[in-house]
């Protein structure tokens, strides 16, 4: 794992200031996910290699991931939300959205792909 690519760094900084200087009208969940998001963090392909729906993770074989900087590779994010993760299992195919917070690897969304 290489180390933060100083672009994505300071979209996280970038990102952080202005949700705090819109909090007054964004609320609480906006302000975490600003729209510029979105395209920061397009969907990726994977394919499950295992799920711990206790303790909310799951271990992908994932492409390149052009908004974290990462090569393809297989490893482990935590989910978001761990219902995110009910009813996949291990040799799906899946869609995914990828994000870093707080040095922790998280998906955010996550589907069979068809
Ligand atoms: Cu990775």
């Amino acid at each position: 794992m290489k180390t933060l690519h100083p672009l994505a760094l300071a979209a996280v900084l970038l990102a952080s200031s202005v949700g705090a200087q819109q909090a007054p009208q964004g609320g609480e969940h906006s302000s975490h996910h600003p729209p510029g998001a979105a395209a920061a963090a397009p969907q990726s392909e994977g394919e499950v290699r295992k799920v711990d729906l206790e303790q909310g993770k799951v271990t992908l074989r994932h492409g390149p991931l052009a908004n974290l900087d990462m090569p393809a590779m297989t490893m482990v994010f935590t989910a978001a939300d761990p219902k995110l993760l009910e009813g996949l299992k291990q040799g799906d195919k899946v869609r995914f959205t990828a994000d870093k917070k707080d040095g922790s690897y998280f998906v955010t969304a996550i589907e069979a792909a068809k």
